[in-house]
């Protein structure tokens, strides 16, 4: 592949200060940042890659999980780089005290665009990981549209508590009735939302499991992706959680008719 080059060159220099601040960040904000990280020579093959995928699919939004996607995509620089690990699972060790159950990252990339990508908009969600790097590819910028921000409202709940209090409360605050609260202008003022704008070369991280969040709608003649790396599941082998998955694809499922 053309960027194999790049392979494990990224992110050399981030070392344990970098988790440090990253950490003592999100539990301030809500959020850390990594600046300048992704470079011109991942972003732009990426986004012709996208564009590419984007053309198969007459234009309208896609998402691809899993491990297949990344191994054919030039982020693949980034997902395999020593420092992105290192710091997903100091972020992880961090809040949690403890190894995560298994060391994989989920890589996941959203591209929203067309009519389908506003269905994608403000669905409120907790992650079902406990870390959460967001790494955005295109970000609409031309003057007075708006960009798809990422809100969210910092640090809502705990999670180092049992499985089911978690699982039943993830399916109470993403019900439709619930999420109409969450997108509310003032419901976010009066509970501190945060709109978080999205600087491509940037890494956002937050933790996903414990910050209820959601992208603002954009233009759908505009495209934005992002990719979102997820890492820690400290509920992975419970079986109430595999029922919450099963809920969460059934939801996917009837966004896409
Ligand atoms: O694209 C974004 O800004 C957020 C997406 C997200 O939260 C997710 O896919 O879990
Ligand atoms: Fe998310």
């Amino acid at each position: 592949m053309a960027n194999e080059a790049l392979d494990h060159d990224m992110l050399t220099t981030v070392d344990m200060t970098d988790v440090d601040n990253l950490y003592a960040a999100i539990n301030q904000q809500g959020f850390g940042v990594l600046h300048n990280v992704v470079p011109d020579a991942v972003l732009t093959p990426m986004r012709e890659y996208i564009t590419a995928e984007l053309d198969k699919r007459g234009g309208q939004y896609f998402g691809l999980g899993g491990q297949d996607w990344i191994g054919h995509s030039p982020l693949n620089a980034i997902f395999s780089a020593h420092g992105f690990r290192m710091v997903l699972d100091g972020l992880y060790q961090r809040a949690m005290r403890g190894e995560p159950p298994s060391p994989r990252i989920l890589p996941v990339l959203r591209v929203l665009a067309g009519t389908h990508g506003l269905r994608h908009a403000n669905r409120f969600h907790y992650d079902s990981y406990v870390v959460t790097a967001l790494v955005p590819i295109l970000i609409p910028n031309r003057p007075n549209e708006p960009r798809g921000n990422l809100v969210m409202y910092p640090n809502m709940r705990n999670v180092r508590g049992p499985a089911l209090l978690n699982i039943l409360e993830k399916a109470v605050v993403e019900s439709g009735t619930a999420c109409r609260l969450w997108r509310s202008p003032t419901v976010q003022r009066w509970l501190g939302a945060k709109p978080v704008p999205l600087e491509p070369g940037n890494i956002y991280f937050f933790w996903g499991m414990r910050s209820l969040h959601a992208n603002e709608a954009c233009l759908p003649t505009s495209i934005r992706s992002t990719a979102l790396f997820h890492y820690g599941d400290p509920h992975e082998n419970s079986v109430l959680k595999q029922l919450s998955q099963a809920r969460a694809r059934a939801s996917l499922r009837r966004l896409a008719k």
